[in-house]
């Protein structure tokens, strides 16, 4: 039997997939599903033959948000013992590419979930919100952080405030997605691109996936800094000594991930 109760794990060609299990409930995020998530990730990241991880939702939806029975009686004082987000807060540190494949609803804590992954692919009638407001509560897991750095304060207010609900077609023009494909192509687009991930050397991979999201953190100067560092730090490697060897003998690289 399966360990797991709320979502899907498999592997494949180097590939790791999650996918969110509870089709029924539109993949509501309940918390023994946050955990699952998060332990996933965590054995993904510590397994070698995994490269790159794609997250997805079964059904008709990505998520369409926090499990709203769930949290309908919690308290304030609940919550705060609770410390639920911590748990959410250790995705930041899984090292490996993730990529988010999105169909159908993204909303609320979904669409927070999503923004938890270093790309979206979208199909092209994903929707994305974050209709907390018109159940008079706000995100929780990030969403007014990740969003407004990712699309700006105008943008994220807009969306944020209104609760409205947006296409995918919106959501590529403002950044928040790298592609809308058809809902058909979806696994098999994203797919393609996490198996090119997967071929480069894991080591590049891993740091230039830390650089960027200090980008997002840090100062300009302190970011340069990190990126420098890291720039060294690959020369420490074989599969730098391979990379620019074989570039110079006109061969292909083999890659080692070390
Ligand atoms: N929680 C619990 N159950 C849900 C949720 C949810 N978020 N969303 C859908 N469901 C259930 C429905 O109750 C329904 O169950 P049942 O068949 O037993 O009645 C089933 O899923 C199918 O849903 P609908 O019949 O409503 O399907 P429709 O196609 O008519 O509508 C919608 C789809 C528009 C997505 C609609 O279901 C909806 O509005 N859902 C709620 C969306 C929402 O408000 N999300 C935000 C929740 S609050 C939140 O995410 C706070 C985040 C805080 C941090 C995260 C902590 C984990």
């Amino acid at each position: 039997m399966s360990k797991h109760e709320y979502i899907a794990v498999s592997e494949r060609d180097g590939l790791g997939f999650i996918e969110l299990n509870r089709p029924k409930v539109l993949n509501a995020i309940n918390r023994p599903m946050v955990s699952e998530i998060v332990e996933a990730f965590e054995e993904f990241d510590r397994n070698d033959n995994v490269k790159v991880i794609i997250l997805s939702g079964k059904g008709r939806a990505f998520a369409a948000g926090a499990d709203i029975d769930e949290m309908s009686e919690d308290g304030a004082i609940d919550l705060e013992l609770l410390n639920q987000f911590t748990e959410w807060d250790r995705l930041a540190w899984i090292k490996k590419p993730i990529i988010g494949a999105v169909q159908g609803f993204a909303l609320g804590g979904g669409f927070e979930l999503a923004l938890c992954c270093d790309m979206l692919f979208a199909a092209e009638d994903a929707s994305f919100g974050f209709p907390e407001v018109n159940l008079g509560v706000m995100p929780g897991a990030g969403g007014t952080q990740r969003l407004t750095k990712l699309i700006g304060k105008s943008r994220a207010m807009e969306w944020l405030l209104s609760g409205d609900r947006f296409t995918a077609a919106q959501a590529l023009e403002w950044g928040v997605i790298n592609r809308a494909i058809a809902p058909e192509l979806l696994m098999e687009e994203t797919e393609k691109f996490a198996k090119k991930l997967a071929s480069k050397p894991s080591l590049s991979i891993r740091l230039i996936k830390e650089s960027v999201h200090k980008a997002v953190d840090y100062s300009l100067y302190e970011g340069m800094q990190y990126e420098r560092k890291n720039f060294y730090l690959l020369f420490a490697s074989e599969d730098q000594k391979e990379g620019m060897k074989a570039f110079v003998e006109k061969r292909k690289p083999h890659f080692k991930g070390k």
